[in-house]
């Protein structure tokens, strides 16, 4: 079986990570697949999409036995595997959605903080993972979980090592919803998603992320830039002539 799975169903792309024996520990051949996968969701039919594991776990991080005598360079494997993998989850103009179906580890816990929303099984746990083994926060987590749960409970949370619970994490902010089935939770609201304006989600994504780091006067200006793209839309036209026509809008993604 491949390391990574697709499944198209309507305009939903569901991701699954597939090595369930090793929790979904992130090996070279994951991230080829994880790559891929990525690469088909950049296509114009999908409109949403669901990245979840296999088995019990989420994901478990690095698979520490790729790491087993010498680490090497893990800087430049960071760069070379980690980093485009991030990219390509911010850089989609869809939702990502992130379906926590179990335990979430290290560049795991990354990984699903990376993505736009999470939706988390009851029966799921966050583990910083990176602090019990002597590293520190890598592939975007140093980023996304200060953004999520702010500064000082971002380093209380990463530094002290201790799991979390669904429950916790969520109270904490780091997921958007706790259910007992979270692929079947994440299916549906990524099914909403593909039938909303997608241009408008997109650029939306991209507006807010841009936000982190902008001036007011920045984001004003990017704001103007992009609506001019969004009113040029068919689903722009399709809003508006619904609208007035006092009937639900049928939104292609266009
Ligand atoms: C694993 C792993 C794993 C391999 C469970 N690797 N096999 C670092 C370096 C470079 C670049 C990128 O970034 C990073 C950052 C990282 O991501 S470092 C890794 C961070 N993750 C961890 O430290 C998590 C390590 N795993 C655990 O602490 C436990 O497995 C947890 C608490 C997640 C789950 O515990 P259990 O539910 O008791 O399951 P288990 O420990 O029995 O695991 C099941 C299997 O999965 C087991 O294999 P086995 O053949 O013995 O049945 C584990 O060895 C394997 N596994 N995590 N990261």
């Amino acid at each position: 079986m491949p390391d990574v799975l697709t499944a198209r169903d309507a305009g939903v792309l569901t991701v699954t990570l597939n090595r369930p024996e090793k929790l979904n520990a992130l090996t070279a051949g994951v991230h080829a697949g994880l790559h891929e996968a990525l690469g088909e969701a950049a296509d114009g039919e999908i409109r949403a999409v669901v990245l979840t594991g296999a088995g019990r776990g989420f994901c478990v991080g690095q698979d520490l036995t790729e790491f087993q005598g010498a680490a090497g360079d893990v800087g430049a494997h960071l760069r070379a595997t980690y980093h485009p993998t991030i990219h390509a989850i911010r850089g989609l103009d869809k939702p990502v959605i992130a379906a926590v179906n179990g335990v979430c580890a290290g560049a795991g816990l990354s990984l699903a903080a990376a993505c736009d929303l999470r939706i988390a099984a009851d029966s799921a746990s966050f583990v910083p993972g990176f602090v019990s083994i002597g590293l520190i926060p890598d592939s975007g987590g140093s980023w996304f979980i200060v953004q999520l749960l702010g500064q000082a409970r971002a380093f209380e949370f990463m530094s002290a090592g201790k799991p979390a619970t669904a429950a916790e994490a969520h109270a904490m902010g780091l997921v958007d919803e706790v259910v007992e089935d979270a692929a079947a939770r994440a299916g549906e609201r990524a099914a909403a998603y593909a039938a909303l304006p997608t241009r408008a989600v997109g650029l939306t994504k991209h507006l807010f992320e841009h936000a982190v780091t902008a001036t007011l006067d920045e984001q004003l200006e990017l704001e103007a830039h992009l609506q001019s793209q969004a009113a040029q839309t068919d689903d722009f036209r399709e809003g508006v002539t619904a609208f007035l026509e006092k009937r639900p809008a049928k939104f292609s993604g266009r």
